[in-house]
């Protein structure tokens, strides 16, 4: 039997953080389902569209790894893919009582599908979608905080007319 995962978030964007732990995860796991979650109450900078295509782009040398939107419950969406896992990143001792909340959640709505975690990368462990916006609002580089595509996006987002 196939081992599925869906590894959801915000993506916005998809940052080399989000990027390390697919390409993790992508090892493991027969299939990864990186999915936008359309419904958080987060206000995002890119659409859900816009999103996914960031997602598409930089993972298309991952033959396993497909990208993905949804709005509703993170446990439909599993069951919809007849995935086992949820995959997500850790960080700092800081996202731990927020995955600790989501996790439990989870697991009581739909006890059938497991999560795990994988621990970032040392470089990537202060990089986060919100502190990539900033410095690129700011027009600083974010040549090492996201992959070229990601970058060229910021620019155009926060070009000046
Ligand atoms: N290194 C490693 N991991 C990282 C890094 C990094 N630098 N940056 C982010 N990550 C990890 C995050 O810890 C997370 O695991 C994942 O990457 C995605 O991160 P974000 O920030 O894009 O996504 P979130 O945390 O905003 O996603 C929250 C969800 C959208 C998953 C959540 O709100 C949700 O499940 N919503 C659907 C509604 C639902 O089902 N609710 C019930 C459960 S609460």
């Amino acid at each position: 039997m196939k081992k599925i995962a869906i590894c959801p978030g915000s993506f916005d964007p998809i940052t080399l953080g989000h990027l390390d732990i697919i390409k993790r995860g992508a090892k493991v796991f027969d299939e990864i389902y990186v999915v936008v979650m359309n419904n958080s109450s987060k206000n995002p900078l890119f659409t859900a569209k816009e999103r996914v295509a960031l997602i598409e782009e930089v993972t298309k040398d991952m033959s396993n790894v497909k990208a993905d939107v949804h709005s509703g419950l993170l446990v439909e969406y599993a069951r919809e893919k007849r995935a086992s896992a949820i995959l997500r990143g850790l960080r700092a001792v800081s996202d731990f009582e927020y995955e600790m909340q989501i996790t439990a959640m989870n697991r009581k709505l739909e006890e059938e599908v497991e999560t795990f975690f994988i621990m970032t990368n040392n470089q990537y462990s202060f990089l986060s979608s919100s502190i990539v916006k900033e410095v690129a609002k700011y027009g600083a580089s974010v040549v090492d905080l996201v992959p070229p595509v990601v970058e060229q996006a910021l620019a155009a987002k926060f070009k000046t007319p």
